[in-house]
């Protein structure tokens, strides 16, 4: 396939799961949603803030699976090109997470 044509497969995949469709009913009025991308082998931004009961998206645009994974609190498994995954921050703290199958990938979700 060209590049080009991968692209356009993504972008119909990413529509087709708008997140903001799927806001769950735990979701708050004025809740905000944010989004980390995962590219390059890395987590963007590395360190996001959010307030409780925000809803955090990590997106997946390398070629090759990742996971955003903090011990015993979050786990998005795997996760494939073009995939996304969302999870409602509910816990306060600083939570440091990473790509299981990269350990040296790390970041940081802190609710506040
Ligand atoms: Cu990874």
């Amino acid at each position: 396939m060209s590049r080009r044509i991968v692209l356009s497969v993504i972008v119909l995949a990413l529509a087709a799961l708008s997140p903001l469709d799927s806001a769950s009913a735990d979701t708050k009025p004025g809740a905000k949603t944010w989004t980390v991308l995962i590219k390059g082998f890395k987590f963007v931004p590395e360190r996001l803030e959010v307030e409780a009961g925000d809803t955090v998206i990590w997106k997946n645009e390398d070629i090759v699976p990742h996971t955003a994974t903090a011990k015993k609190l979050f786990d998005s498994k795997k996760l494939d090109q073009g995939q996304s995954w969302s999870y409602v921050a509910k816990q306060k703290g600083s939570h440091p997470y990473i790509c299981l199958y990269h350990p040296t990938m790390t970041g940081e979700l802190v609710v506040k």
